[in-house]
């Protein structure tokens, strides 16, 4: 017997805690917090322990399936790629490139491997129907970001370690664990924040528990932050609050323009937040030694999503509060360069065909993919990739998208479970458990409220081929090469262009030298490590392949088995801004372009009818963990909130049948009379509604829930990022059978 501990960083949510693995004769005993992970210190939540009973779960696919007269058949690799490309080449030939889409899932952002394989797949599949989970998610932060910071990948994340004053918007940290800021244990630092003198604000149509560990509640009307944060500003500026110390910008006159007719009094009705509970939020704001303001899914996710996400942003900026410590900062990855080049931020390079809504960052919103299936025509899709994805229960106006994907000509998921999603793909090429990969968190480090960097080896070996080789594979075939064509083949050969180029390239720290040298230090690594070895050295703190002996490199990380901790994060506001001024433009002209259109909102506003919000729970994770017992024993959790007024009102029970209707869909959810939601709002979590025919999850199906992307609505988004509104549904709400 032998007993081993092995230590890696869990890649379920964005939290990246470090993990220890107690092995016994290869199979996982048990999965504790890691204490020696210096940034995570053994904080662990219940998700993170499950990771061997995800890679042991018998409905997990481990092979690749065809289907065959509407079954489920296992195949061999070689026959699923030969299937695929069967199938793909004659419709690319006769209806075009346009006629492919790819939908590009959120664990995909977890690790490095599927992050690096898929951009060349979407270029090589060359069509613009690209989708991912983004545009259900954080799309109004990377435009406010592209528009204000230059890049739309340079996102401030709050200091919450350091800061005396957090406002946090939209947000549950304690259940989410966080997002666009990566750190383990929010309870434990928002706990420190409290203990050090500091105030924490909570800003959420629902107590939640960060709420109500929280030293103020503020119940918002769904939908409304952004006003409500211009009104923040509105008397920032009437109080002459606005600080001198603050980053150099462009725009400030725009923004105080921008705030007129957004006073207090105004926006009230419209927020549901009294005129001097927001007077005394914006002096408690502007008086704090340092502060930031953070603002998440509760503000992303609906119509004006990027009106909140820059409103932050400029609350940051105006309080002197960016780039300092204790504010909100700009944190550097391990492998990304010190100094951000890029580009002007443009969208709108293309439009999508049937709604005509343009493009950001290369993709299109994924609320209109149901559109661009069934609408005939040229450039229509007809056959769909999801690579980790679960769109049938993530994606707004799920009953079409369902239907929708009923009827594709070609259907390909590289996924682990037979699910709701992949119940209607033609081929499944069985993604891998995360103890079969190894691991670097590419998207969170660049998010961290730390400077820390991990790199984990797999666990276990499996048969077949990687993920990252089945994608590359998969790049062959669209790029019209066969299903014969070698992945390592494929890969090195862009490993080498890329070399080539940094070789080339004046701003490279290795400009100048030869590609083959380089190319030869790289080798003692498997393929997609070479990529992330290139990057670390070239990056930031990186040895620049012996330009700087102390430098960086992956051999190095790897050596430090819970991961290495550079202390926290520093002011690097030249590094970091990269518009054309250098400056940060405080007043984008789309923005501001977008503001009547919420003044009208404001103008509009009137009381009464029921709106629809979500809400996460710390055992659930979006919609794939609800396959692993230990997590969904117990209390049901996919119950609808509604006020105990609202309750009695509608003649609802607790515990009994409501039924839910909105512009979408109706779904009848099983009620949970609760005073956490405020009156006019009930809430359902997302990533249930696992009763659909077809699928393999033997647990899931037994406590479905019900799906409430049903409910949302595929028509409104947030026109400045294309992401869907999830939040703020208006809703019918009334015993089943009679709403
Ligand atoms: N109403 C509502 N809708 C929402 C949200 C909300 O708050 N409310 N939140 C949105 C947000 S923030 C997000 S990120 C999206 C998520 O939307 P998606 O990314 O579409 O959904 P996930 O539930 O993350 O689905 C992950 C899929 O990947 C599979 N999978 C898991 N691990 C692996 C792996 O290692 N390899 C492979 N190949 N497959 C794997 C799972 O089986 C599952 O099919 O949903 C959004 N939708
Ligand atoms: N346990 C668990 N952890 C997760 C996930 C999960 O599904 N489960 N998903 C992961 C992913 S992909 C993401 S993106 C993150 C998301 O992490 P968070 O952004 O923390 O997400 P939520 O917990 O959904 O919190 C959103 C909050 O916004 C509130 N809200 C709704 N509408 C509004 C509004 O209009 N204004 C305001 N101010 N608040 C509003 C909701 O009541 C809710 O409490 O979590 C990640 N971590
Ligand atoms: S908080 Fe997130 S990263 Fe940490 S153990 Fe839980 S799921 Fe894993
Ligand atoms: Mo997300």
């Amino acid at each position: 017997m032998t007993r081993r501990t092995v230590h890696r960083t869990c890649p379920l949510c964005e939290a990246t805690c470090g993990l220890a693995i107690t092995l016994q004769d290869d199979a996982v005993k048990v999965i504790r917090g890691d204490r020696d992970n210096p940034f995570s210190r053994g904080f662990i939540c219940p998700k993170g322990s499950t990771l061997g009973r995800l890679h042991d779960d018998p409905d997990r696919i481990r092979t690749p399936l065809i289907r065959r007269d509407g079954e489920f058949v296992e195949a061999t690799w070689s026959e699923a790629l030969a299937e695929i490309d069967r199938r793909l080449s004659p419709i690319l030939a006769e209806h075009g490139r346009d006629a492919a889409a790819l939908y590009i899932g959120n664990p995909n952002a977890h690790g490095f491997q599927n992050n690096l394989a898929i951009r060349p797949f979407a270029k090589a599949l060359g069509t613009k129907n690209i989708y991912s989970a983004s545009t259900v998610d954080q799309m109004p932060k990377h435009v406010s970001s592209g528009h204000m910071f230059g890049h739309p990948g340079t996102i401030p994340v709050p200091d919450i370690d350091r800061t005396h004053h957090l406002l946090l918007l939209g947000a549950n940290p304690l259940e989410s664990n966080g997002s666009l800021a990566t750190a383990p244990d929010w309870q434990g630092r928002l706990e420190a924040l409290r203990a050090r003198g500091g105030r924490l604000v909570v800003v959420d149509p629902r107590r939640t528990k960060t709420a109500a560990m929280a030293d103020e509640h503020l119940a918002i009307r769904p939908g409304s932050d952004a006003a409500w944060l211009l009104s923040l500003l509105w008397v920032l500026f009437d109080e002459d609050l606005i600080t001198r110390e603050m980053v150099p910008v462009n725009g400030l006159d725009e923004v105080r323009r921008a705030t007129s007719g957004f006073d207090p009094e105004t926006t009230a009705g419209f927020t549901g937040i009294d005129a001097e509970t927001t007077r005394r939020a914006a002096r408690d704001l502007a008086a704090a030694p340092s502060a930031c303001v953070y603002g998440r899914i509760g503000t992303h996710t609906v119509e004006f999503g990027t009106l909140a996400s820059w409103g932050v942003d400029v609350l940051n900026v105006v309080t002197g509060n960016l780039d300092r410590p204790g504010g909100a900062m700009f944190p550097l990855g391990l492998h990304q360069p010190a100094n951000r080049r890029s580009r002007p931020f443009r969208q709108g390079r293309f439009r999508s065909r049937v709604r005509e809504l343009p493009e950001t960052l290369g993709e299109l919103p994924v609320a209109t993919l149901a559109d661009e299936i069934l609408t005939e025509g040229p450039g229509q899709v007809r056959a769909l990739f999801t690579i980790a994805g679960n769109p049938a229960l993530t994606t707004p106006d799920a009953d079409r998208l369902n239907a929708a994907l009923a009827g594709l000509e070609l259907m390909v998921s590289v996924d682990i479970y037979l699910n709701e999603t992949t119940r209607h793909a033609d081929v499944i090429l069985p993604g891998r458990s995360a103890l079969e990969k190894s691991h670097y968190d590419l998207a969170f480090t660049t998010l961290s409220l730390r400077d820390y960097a991990m790199y984990s080896p797999p666990v276990f070996d499996h048969d077949g081929l990687s993920e990252f080789e089945a994608i590359v594979a998969l790049t062959g075939i669209a790029a019209g090469m066969g299903p014969d064509a070698d992945p390592a083949f494929l890969a090195e050969a862009a490993l080498v262009s890329q070399v080539q180029s940094a070789v080339a390239d004046v701003a490279s720290p290795i400009h100048g030298r030869e590609a083959d040298e380089i190319l030869k230090e790289l080798a003692v690594w498997p393929i997609p490590e070479r990529f992330l070895d290139l990057m670390i050295r070239t990056g930031c703190k990186g040895d620049g392949f012996g330009a700087d002996p102390d430098g960086m490199t992956l051999e190095r990380l790897a050596a430090a088995p819970h991961g290495i901790d550079f202390g926290p994060l520093r002011s690097r506001f030249d590094d970091a801004i990269s518009t054309a001024s250098g400056r940060v433009e405080l007043a984008p002209e789309p923005f501001l372009a977008d503001l009547p259109r919420l003044a009208e909102a404001v103008r509009n506003h009137r009381a009464g009818g029921m709106v629809l919000v979500g809400r996460r729970e710390l055992r659930s994770n979006n919609s794939w963990l609800h396959n692993v017992e230990v997590l969904v024993r117990g209390k049901r959790r996919c119950t609808l909130h509604l006020h105990p007024e609202d309750a009695e009102r509608l003649g609802v029970t607790d515990g009994g049948p409501v039924l839910v209707r909105s512009n979408a869909g109706q779904v009848t959810a099983t009620a949970e009379v609760t005073d956490t939601v405020m009156r006019g709002v009930v809430s359902l979590p997302y990533g249930w509604g696992h009763d659909a025919p077809g699928t393999r999850l033997s647990v899931a199906s037994e406590r479905p829930g019900v799906n409430t992307n049903v409910l949302t609505d595929r028509i409104p988004i947030d026109p400045l990022s294309g992401n869907a509104v999830l939040n703020g549904i208006p809703v019918e709400v009334g015993v089943s059978g009679r709403p």
